[in-house]
């Protein structure tokens, strides 16, 4: 058994999580209709009230909130508590409509902080490690979860932010940072900036937690190799607190989801039915203990699947697979649904980096799907390296894979932007949702 940071309640029998999980939210139901007039109407358009939801097997009675919920009822509508009593506000980037805002008491903080907390511990931090968080700080939840769990479980803090990939290897080396977190797109970049300055022997780096963007097995690989470390997936959403919804431990086979402060549904995305474990559909979350904002079923668009097999780190709590797309940000390029991670999967297969954009057209009604992908370095400096064939062998590749015909075009180490917060995978000049 490894280093719990709360062993009593992370490997608690399912039995005793139900029962958690029920009393929280027949109070939590009665909590949101008596103080949140918005969804108080949605539960009384349904026809239900906080006596019908008697436990966990009744969730399905209650609606469903969405992002377009939280742009309606944007900024306050969505509050169980008045401002006064709030200490924070976090925000999402907002690239794709209005921003959504969301509130947390000190209580929610409390709790917020504490499964950061549990993440770092599950990837083995202890009071002695340097946490090296270059997540963004500000209205991005990235930096202040990780930081706040960095300080519960006790260990020193580097609250670095992103960007100025220089300062950040300096402090690396200097203060001999153990646990890196930010988004695994960063990670690899500053894995790549560490070799080409040649500083690989002077960093201490034992493990990485990244999240905030979807990222394959490949990559991770890729990851631990360039930085000589093990690389934890966490997730977790804006709307439902910020990072630590779910983290994994050392299997690294899914994340366990904090099942005391969160019920986890999956629905079909297009029928809203509840499917049973194992099934893969659209990620619905339940806030049980939250106080400023606590939004019952929101609908995630995250793809994915639950499962409770046992793990052999002895957490009992459900574990969700990593996200395989969104329901909302997956591409129908002719008809066919095609998500970056496939593309992904194919060029770190063939030996490339995660070094991509993906652009989607549509001329004359057809639409067309260009893969441009930069060459690793070693392949820009092989003088017998076969360019015409690799891209031959790429577009094959992608074909098998997602089934229609992909271009491909490489492009020189570098010449793609690099991102310090979320990578841009996709341009879609499609335009297909506006209006
Ligand atoms: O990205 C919170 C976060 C910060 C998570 C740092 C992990 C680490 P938002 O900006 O609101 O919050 O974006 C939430 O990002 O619905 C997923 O689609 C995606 N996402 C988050 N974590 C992962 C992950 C933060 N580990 C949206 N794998 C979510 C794949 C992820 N996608």
């Amino acid at each position: 058994m490894g280093n719990y940071y709360q062993e009593d309640i992370e490997c608690a029998s399912q039995e005793q999580i139900r029962t958690w999980q029920n009393e929280r939210l027949v109070k939590q139901v009665k909590y949101v209709y008596d103080n949140v007039p918005y969804y108080r109407t949605r539960m009384k358009n349904k026809g239900v009230e906080p006596e019908d939801i008697k436990s966990v097997e009744d969730l399905h009675k209650l609606p469903f909130l969405t992002k377009d919920d939280l742009r309606d009822a944007y900024p306050y509508g969505l509050m169980a508590r008045p401002l006064s009593d709030c200490v924070r506000i976090q925000s999402t980037s907002g690239t794709t409509g209005r921003r959504v805002v969301a509130f947390y008491t000190q209580h929610d903080i409390d709790l917020w902080d504490e499964c950061c907390a549990r993440a770092i511990m599950a990837a083995g931090g202890t009071k002695d490690d340097v946490v090296h968080v270059c997540y963004g700080y500000g209205l991005f939840t990235g930096g202040p979860g990780l930081n706040g769990g960095s300080h519960k479980v006790g260990s020193l803090t580097l609250p670095m932010s992103s960007g100025n990939t220089d300062r950040q290897i300096q402090f690396m080396t200097d203060l001999g940072s153990t646990i890196l977190c930010c988004t695994p797109s960063y990670a690899a970049y500053l894995g790549e900036a560490i070799h080409e300055r040649g500083v690989q022997d002077k960093i201490k780096l034992k493990a990485g937690i990244f999240g905030a963007e979807a990222w394959t097995e490949e990559m991770r690989r890729d990851i631990e190799k360039t930085l000589g470390i093990k690389a934890y997936d966490i997730y977790g959403l804006t709307e439902i607190s910020g990072p630590g919804v779910s983290f994994e431990c050392s299997e690294q086979t899914g994340m366990h989801i904090n099942e005391d402060h969160f019920i986890a549904e999956i629905i079909d995305p297009a029928t809203g039915e509840v499917l049973p474990e194992g099934e893969k559909g659209e990620l619905v979350f339940t806030c049980i203990t939250k106080e400023a904002f606590p939004l019952l079923r929101y609908r995630t668009r995250d793809i994915c699947v639950l499962s409770r097999k046992k793990c052999s780190c002895g957490r009992t709590h459900v574990k969700m697979s990593k996200p395989m797309g969104r329901s909302d940000d997956m591409l129908i390029v002719k008809g066919v649904n095609v998500f970056p991670s496939q593309i992904e999967t194919v060029l770190i297969n063939q030996g490339f980096a995660a070094n991509y954009q993906i652009i989607v057209s549509r001329e004359k009604n057809s639409d067309s799907i260009e893969v441009q992908v930069e060459l690793t370095p070693a392949m820009a400096a092989d003088a017998t390296f076969d360019k015409e064939l690799t891209r031959k062998k790429l577009v094959s590749g992608l074909k098998d894979m997602l089934g229609i015909l992909a271009e491909v075009t490489l492009v020189e180490p570098k010449s793609i932007t690099r991102s310090e917060g979320k990578a841009v995978r996709v341009i879609d000049k499609r335009n297909l949702y506006q209006g």
